[in-house]
Parts: C-alpha cells; sequence; structure tokens
C-alpha cells in the first residue's frame, strides 16, 4: 500500500492515503481518534521513542550474546518492557524520582540517565564511576541510579534532575524506601518550615514511581507498602509489570487470581474513603499507556492520590535472565502468544496503521538502532579492556624479565603462557599472575622481586579503592569526623529521669532543624511508649512527629526514601526485638547505599529503638550479633544511658551517615543530671569509654551490662580483684584507636561481656580487640566471654537471672581468671 505523509507537529496528523475517498475518510476517522489522545506529544516525540525503544531492545539482544560469549558474568535486561516504560518516562518530571527494579533500561533511557555504552559498561562490570556512573561496576547488569551526590558528598539540586533512587535485587525491597520517597513529598508540601529548601522539592509536587514485576508484589512488603501508602495519601505511583511470570512459576502460583488489581480492589478509593486509585492498562499499546500515565500522574501529583498502575500483556522476548531459556517451561501456545504480543513490533502496528510513519521511516530508525547498539557494546568493551591494560603489560614486562632470568625461567615461562591464554582477562587475572611470580621469587632478594611487590602493593591500593572503598561516607560531613562535646554541669543541674532528659535534647532538636522528624508506633499522641518525645507533637504539630501503623520495615523504608531525598527522620522501632522485621531492609538498602553507588547517594537516617534488658522472650532481646554482621554500613550505638544517647543522636544528625541507637530498656526512669548544653552535646564515634580504672582484668562491654559489671567490681573489689571496665559504647565501628588493647597491655587478662549469644557480638569484640589491635601479644591467661544462654529470655526476676548474665556470672568467671594464676591467694570457690 503506498502512503503519502504530510505531517505536522501537532496532532491530529494530516495524512493522505491513495486509496478511495471512502477509505480515506473513514481511516482518517479513526487515527484522529487515536492520535487526539496523544495530544501535545509530536510525531518526533512519538519516533524518538521508537528508536529508545528499538535501541533497547537490541542491547538486550546483544546483552545476552555476550553474556554466552563468555564476555560478561550474567544478564537480566528490560526486553518485552519497552512500551510502557517510554510512557512512564513521557510523565515523569525534573525532581520525581524512581525506585524500581531491573526491567527499566528502557526507562533510564528515555530520562537521559542510561546510555547503550553505560548499559554495556555495567554488564561487563567496568569499575569506574566515568564509565558506568550507576555503581561503578558493584551492581549486577540492570540495576540503575542517578547521582544525588557531588564529588564533595554534597547534595545536588534534585529538583532540577530526574532522579533514580539506586536498585537493588531483592524483590520487592524497592518498596519500602519508594514509601518514603513519596512520603518526602508530602512533608515537603504540608511543613511551611520545608518551603525553603527548593533543592529538594518544589511544593512537594514530586511524584514517587515504583515499579514492580508482577510476581514480586506476592512479598509482603509490598502489601505492607501499599497499604500505608494508602493511610498515608503519598504521591507514590507503581508500575506493576506484568508478564505472567515470576521466572518458571506462572501467574496462578504468585497471585489470587491471577491479578493485583483484581487483588487490590478493596484499596480502590470510594465516595468518603480515601484510598488508591487503580489503572488496568495493555503494556503493548503505546496511545492507551501515554493517555492513562497523564490521568494517573495527574491525580498523584495534584491530590497525592496514590496510584496503581497495572501494566499486563507484557513479555519476554528471551525469558527471565541469561540464567536459563523459557523454553523449559512456557508452553508452546504462550510462547507464541508472546510473539504476537511484544510490545515492540505491537507499537509498530500501531505507528503504521495510524500513518505516523512509513514502513520505510520505521526500517530506517531499526537499522539506526542496531548499530547504536554495537556501536555501544564496541566502545564499552575497549573502555573496559583499555582500562587494565597498563596492569596486565606492566605484568607482563615483568614476567618477562623472569622469563630471562635463567633461574626461574620455566616457571615465569608457564606463567606468562596461562595469562597470555586467557580469552577475556580481567584485572584478577594480571593480579594472580604477579601473586604466582612473587611466589616463585620467595628466595630472591633481587630487584626483580622488589619490582613485582611494588606493582602488587600499587594494584592493591587501586583495587581497593576500586571494589572496596564507600562502605562509609567519605565526605567531610562523616560522622567520624564529628568531634566530641562534653556535657557541662553546674551546681544547679537538675537529676532527671532518663527520659526526660531525651525529652530535652528531642525539644531542642525539633526547634533547631525543620528537616527533621520522627516517625513510629506510639510516637506521637503519647510521645513513644517510654516518652522520649512526651509533648512534642503537640509542640511542633503532627507533621514533624507522627504515629504510625504496626510496619516495622516500612517504617525503615519511610526513613531511607526520605533521607534520600534530603530529610533528617528519626524512625523509631519500639522495642529492639521488632527491628527483626526491618533487619532486611536495612541490610540490604540502608547499609550498601553508598557502597552500591560508590558515593553516589546517601540516606542520613536515625533508627531509634530501645533494647537490652527489660522482661521476657520478645521484650528483652539484645541479638548485637544479628545487628553488626548485617548492617556494615550504617553505624550501631549502644549508649549506656540517655545522656550518651542524646549525644550519639546529634553526632549523628551533624553528620551525613545512618546510624542505629539502642536505648537502655531500664534506663528511662534511672536519675541522670541535665547537662546544660544538651543541644550541642556529641559522643565520639568508634571510641569506648573507660568507666573503671583496674589493674587485674580488663571487662569490655556495652549498653545495659556496664551497670550490672560495674556492680560485679564492686563485688570483685571487695575480695581483693581490681577489674578495668571499658564501655565499648560504639560496636560498629569498635575501638577505633584501640583503647581496649592498650588496657590489656596492663592488665594482660580480658573478659568479654554481654547480653547475646554466646559467640555472638563477645566474639567480634575478641576478634576486633586480639586479631585487629593484636591484643593476644599481651595476654597472660584465656580470653573469656561472658553471654546469655543461648535461648531467648525467660520471663520474670528469676527468668532474667537464669537466662542473662548477672553480677553474679561476672564475679565468677573474674575470679576464675584469678585463682588460675593465683589460688593461694583467690582459692577456688566453686
Ligand atoms: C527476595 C528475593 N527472592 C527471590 C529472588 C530471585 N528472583 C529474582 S527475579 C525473580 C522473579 C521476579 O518476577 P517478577 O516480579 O514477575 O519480575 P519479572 O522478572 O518477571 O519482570 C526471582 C524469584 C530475589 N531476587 N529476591
Ligand atoms: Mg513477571
Amino acid at each position: 500500500m503506498q502512503y503519502i505523509y504530510i505531517c505536522t507537529n501537532t496532532p491530529p496528523f494530516k495524512v493522505l492515503v491513495l486509496e478511495t475517498v471512502a477509505t480515506v475518510l473513514k481511516k482518517n476517522t479513526e487515527k484522529n481518534l487515536k492520535l487526539n489522545l496523544l495530544e501535545g506529544l509530536t510525531r518526533e516525540q512519538v519516533l524518538e521513542d521508537y528508536l529508545t525503544g528499538c535501541e533497547s531492545r537490541q542491547i538486550s539482544l546483544l546483552g545476552r550474546k555476550e553474556v554466552f560469549a563468555g564476555k560478561a558474568k550474567f544478564g537480566i535486561f528490560g526486553d518485552g518492557k519497552e512500551v510502557p516504560q517510554l510512557a512512564m518516562a513521557r510523565v515523569f518530571e525534573k525532581g520525581d524520582f524512581r525506585s524500581g527494579y531491573y526491567r527499566d533500561q528502557t526507562f533510564m533511557m528515555a530520562i537521559g540517565h542510561l546510555t547503550s555504552q553505560e548499559f554495556f559498561a555495567q554488564l561487563y562490570a567496568h569499575p569506574s564511576l566515568k564509565n558506568e556512573p550507576s555503581s561503578a561496576g558493584r551492581q549486577m547488569s540492570c540495576h540503575f541510579s542517578t547521582r544525588f551526590l557531588d564529588e564533595n558528598g554534597d547534595w545536588t539540586r534534585l529538583t532540577d534532575s530526574k532522579n533514580s533512587a539506586s536498585d537493588i535485587s531483592p524483590t520487592a525491597a524497592q518498596m519500602p524506601r519508594l514509601l518514603g520517597l513519596a512520603y518526602a513529598s508530602k512533608l515537603f508540601r504540608n511543613n511551611p518550615e520545608l518551603k525553603k529548601y527548593d533543592n529538594f522539592s518544589i511544593n512537594g509536587n514530586e511524584i514517587a514511581f515504583g515499579t514492580i514485576g508482577n510476581a514480586s508484589t506476592s512479598e509482603g512488603v509490598f502489601f505492607e507498602a501499599m497499604n500505608a501508602a494508602g493511610v498515608l495519601q503519598v504521591p507514590m505511583l507503581v508500575s506493576v509489570w506484568d508478564d505472567e511470570f515470576g521466572i518458571s512459576v506462572p501467574k496462578e502460583y504468585h497471585t489470587t487470581k491471577g491479578s493485583i488489581s483484581e487483588v487490590m480492589k478493596g484499596f480502590e478509593p470510594t465516595a468518603d474513603e480515601k484510598g488508591i486509585k487503580i489503572f488496568i492498562v495493555n503494556g503493548w499499546d503505546y496511545p492507551a499507556l501515554i493517555e492513562t500515565y497523564r490521568k494517573a500522574v495527574e491525580l498523584c501529583r495534584t491530590q497525592h492520590v496514590p496510584v496503581l498502575l497495572h501494566v499486563k500483556e507484557l513479555t519476554q522476548p528471551q525469558g527471565h535472565s541469561t540464567s536459563g531459556s523459557h523454553e523449559r517451561y512456557k508452553t508452546k501456545e504462550r510462547l507464541q502468544w508472546e510473539k504476537e504480543n511484544d510490545c515492540m513490533p505491537k507499537m509498530r502496528e500501531w505507528m503504521l496503521s495510524s500513518g505516523i510513519a512509513s514502513e520505510n521511516e520505521l526500517a530506517e530508525i531499526e537499522v539506526k538502532a542496531v548499530e547504536l547498539a554495537k556501536n555501544a557494546r564496541s566502545l564499552a568493551w575497549k573502555a573496559f579492556n583499555e582500562d587494565f591494560k597498563a596492569d596486565f603489560d606492566m605484568a607482563i614486562s615483568l614476567i618477562d624479565l623472569g622469563v630471562q632470568n635463567a633461574d626461574y625461567s620455566s616457571e615465569f615461562e608457564a606463567i606468562k603462557a596461562h595469562l597470555k591464554s586467557e580469552q577475556f582477562p580481567v584485572r584478577s587475572d594480571t593480579l594472580k599472575a604477579i601473586n604466582k611470580s612473587l611466589r616463585v621469587l620467595r628466595h630472591s632478594t633481587g630487584d626483580l622481586k622488589e619490582q613485582f611487590v611494588t606493582l602488587r602493593k600499587t594494584i592493591d591500593a587501586e583495587n581497593f579503592e576500586r571494589y572496596n572503598s564507600n562502605l562509609y561516607s567519605r565526605s567531610p560531613y562523616s560522622a567520624m569526623k564529628i568531634d566530641e562535646v562534653l556535657p557541662v554541669y553546674s551546681s544547679e543541674s537538675q537529676a532527671l529521669d532518663g527520659r526526660e532528659i531525651l525529652q530535652a535534647f528531642f525539644d531542642k532538636t525539633f526547634a533547631a532543624n525543620p528537616l527533621v522528624f520522627a516517625i513510629g508506633e506510639d510516637v506521637g499522641k503519647i510521645g513513644d511508649v517510654n516518652q522520649g518525645f512526651a509533648g512534642l507533637q503537640e509542640k511542633y504539630g503532627e507533621i514533624r512527629i507522627t504515629d504510625t501503623g504496626i510496619r516495622e520495615c516500612t517504617i525503615a523504608g519511610q526513613g531511607i526514601g526520605a533521607a534520600m531525598r534530603g530529610m533528617r527522620p528519626i524512625v523509631e522501632i519500639q522495642y529492639l526485638d521488632y527491628l527483626m522485621y526491618a533487619i532486611q531492609i536495612l541490610t540490604d538498602d540502608l547499609a550498601t547505599i553508598q557502597y552500591r553507588t560508590k558515593g553516589g547517594q546517601k540516606a542520613p537516617l536515625i533508627i531509634r529503638t530501645r533494647g537490652h534488658r527489660l522482661e521476657g522472650v520478645w521484650h528483652a532481646g539484645s541479638p548485637l550479633s544479628v545487628i553488626i554482621n548485617s548492617m556494615r554500613g550504617v553505624y550501631v550505638l549502644t549508649p549506656r544511658n540517655m545522656t550518651k544517647a542524646a549525644g550519639f543522636y546529634n553526632t549523628l544528625l551533624q553528620s551525613d551517615e545512618p546510624g542505629l541507637v539502642i536505648e537502655c530498656l531500664n534506663g528511662y526512669r534511672l536519675k541522670e543530671k541535665l547537662p546544660e548544653n544538651i543541644s550541642e552535646i556529641t559522643v565520639p564515634i568508634g571510641i569506648p569509654e573507660v568507666i573503671r580504672d583496674g589493674k587485674d582484668i580488663t571487662i569490655v562491654t556495652y549498653g545495659s551490662m556496664t551497670r550490672i559489671c560495674m556492680d560485679a567490681a564492686n563485688l570483685l573489689s571487695a575480695v581483693g580483684i581490681d577489674v578495668e571496665i571499658i564501655d565499648a559504647q560504639s560496636l560498629l565501628p569498635f575501638d577505633i584507636h584501640g583503647m581496649v588493647g592498650k588496657s590489656l597491655e596492663k592488665t594482660n587478662r580480658i573478659i568479654f561481656a554481654d547480653e547475646d549469644v554466646p559467640g555472638g557480638a563477645t566474639a567480634y569484640m575478641m576478634q576486633q580487640v586480639l586479631e585487629i589491635q593484636g591484643g593476644y601479644k599481651f595476654l597472660d591467661a584465656q580470653p573469656k566471654t561472658i553471654t546469655a544462654h543461648p535461648h531467648r529470655p525467660a520471663y520474670a526476676s528469676d527468668g532474667d537471672y537464669f537466662s542473662k548474665p548477672s553480677a553474679d556470672n561476672v564475679f565468677d568467671v573474674a575470679y576464675a581468671l584469678m585463682s588460675d594464676s593465683n589460688p593461694q591467694m583467690f582459692p577456688s570457690i566453686l
């Protein structure tokens, strides 16, 4: 069929068809109907979208080949989901945020934050921010992010850029932070004091766009986040890319009635009740998608109504990932259906049938897309290899020198042959060859060995920077750089309950910094279950100190997302035992943010909780080994009283880093003197405090155990044993200046005591002191640990005594140590 195109930039486009007049008229009417839906979108923009979609498809196809060729390790791509992402990108504005998953390459390309070359650089794991700005090669393929921070660690103007939070792999784990990204808009809109922060928000107009696969909506946290969004009424727009599968498992196994929009119907708003607006649209229908996103965004942006956009009938042209082939689990009929309903050919069909472009024009675009993709692949591969060529060449030239040395010639020949035999050598191949060479030269004292040593050291330092840096902030605002400000007391300083010390501190904090807000169960009206926030909601308003539902994971996520937008959240987990509900998101998301973006994003979130001793199985927990081993990247602080807690909160607030502060559950009614400078005190991170000088044994402990150890010290002193007690205060990091090691040098005996399980955080402290600080050199006796029993603590006073370590236990272990070395003076008691 022959078409003549007379196109203007504004629809409806005029199209003349060389057919009968009647056909022309009929077709034009149909076209106009369709094109009217795209008002405001030019033909060029539609063609641009098509090119982006085609290029995206091509890089997916090539990406899979790269993995099978052995040039990359694993690939997961966005083919089959291109068209809805083009439509979503059309409504995504500067200042908006995405929190999505690994299918979104087309969207990232369409908003101008991913080039095909960057896509390949990530596929190859190119450890360079310049080439791979999402993660500097640290993340698997298709884990995207934009840079929120400049090189100094300062916020960029987030309202001037299109923003994407850094993706993580656990399914649905983008949901908790998505809630927080949306919640920040609510705060910015409703708190007049925040209007001045126009680098973070313009009147809360920003939408947080979520994307999630259909199968991932089965995760509990999806429903937790959706429910919270419905309650909070925040501008959160969640698109579900529904391809009816989660790897090999079809929808019947995932979703009741096989449809997430069916399941969510009860969330829909009614005439009297607010809720979540639901839209349903087919993922191959470009004009319908454009229209649906426009409607959804209008509602979400202006009225802050959360939206679920169920995008159906999507496909996976290449299956789930490079790890398998979908022919193994999809029926022939399904595979055929996927071919027929692939969104890119469908978009093409629509462009032809509505006369937007000719066959020739589309063919030209498609050829161009192939060229762009291939070119990007070559450039990315070249850059990836060039980056380590210097190390490789240097190693080869030193190995060649080895070959020339008759003593080692054959060994070096073999090393060289092996290195040269690698089809696609990577950095570690060079390093392995250097290490082999060093082993060959172990007895040598000559120049060559020295050159290898120098090369190895240089490469090690560079690779540390590439692969191991940025676990914590390296900016001038790092929490490690905040100096100590000691409390000042006068003769008039009042003795108050611990909770009142916190109240006084938080009161001053809320007054001083409008970016600070607190959320959590019971923190609002009653000012938390132990009254640290008492009276503050009344004073500062519900928008600052806010009650939440019982949903620890999304409380944490709400804080993470808001902190990523410049706010300073304090999120409360009512009891330490219930941190377990949030630990997944804290370990997978919060703890990795700096690292996985190589300093491109941050979430300076404070998690406030209370733990250690109280009563029973779920109100007396102290599972510090779980926490410290899962939260590297977050500071873990265990103040022994509320003045110390206030000091830690202040340190964190002055920094740009996240921290968990565990207050002592049994400390709220103990008396402490109120410092005159309560709002200024800071406690330095990673610095223990010697709370009792002694010469016989060093006891290292933290939290509520400090008082028990002090009680034990009195019992021990009565029998002539003089223990030194050190409050670690900060477990992550632990004793950065080796203060405990110095104490051990004096006492030569050491006990690590806490309420965790045997081999828990005490083992961690022991490793830090004996191995890292070299404390083993000073030991005259076996190092000991005192812990709780391996089971959870039984209820009531006796339950506590027989489950957790007591002053008697500490006495027994310390006495036995002294008895070992001087049985005359300390005869065995038991
Ligand atoms: C918590 C968790 N469980 C399992 C996985 C392994 N996994 C990765 S993707 C995936 C399927 C996700 O399917 P869906 O949400 O429908 O997204 P799609 O890949 O189909 O777009 C699974 C089970 C994971 N990444 N995280
Ligand atoms: Mg799926």
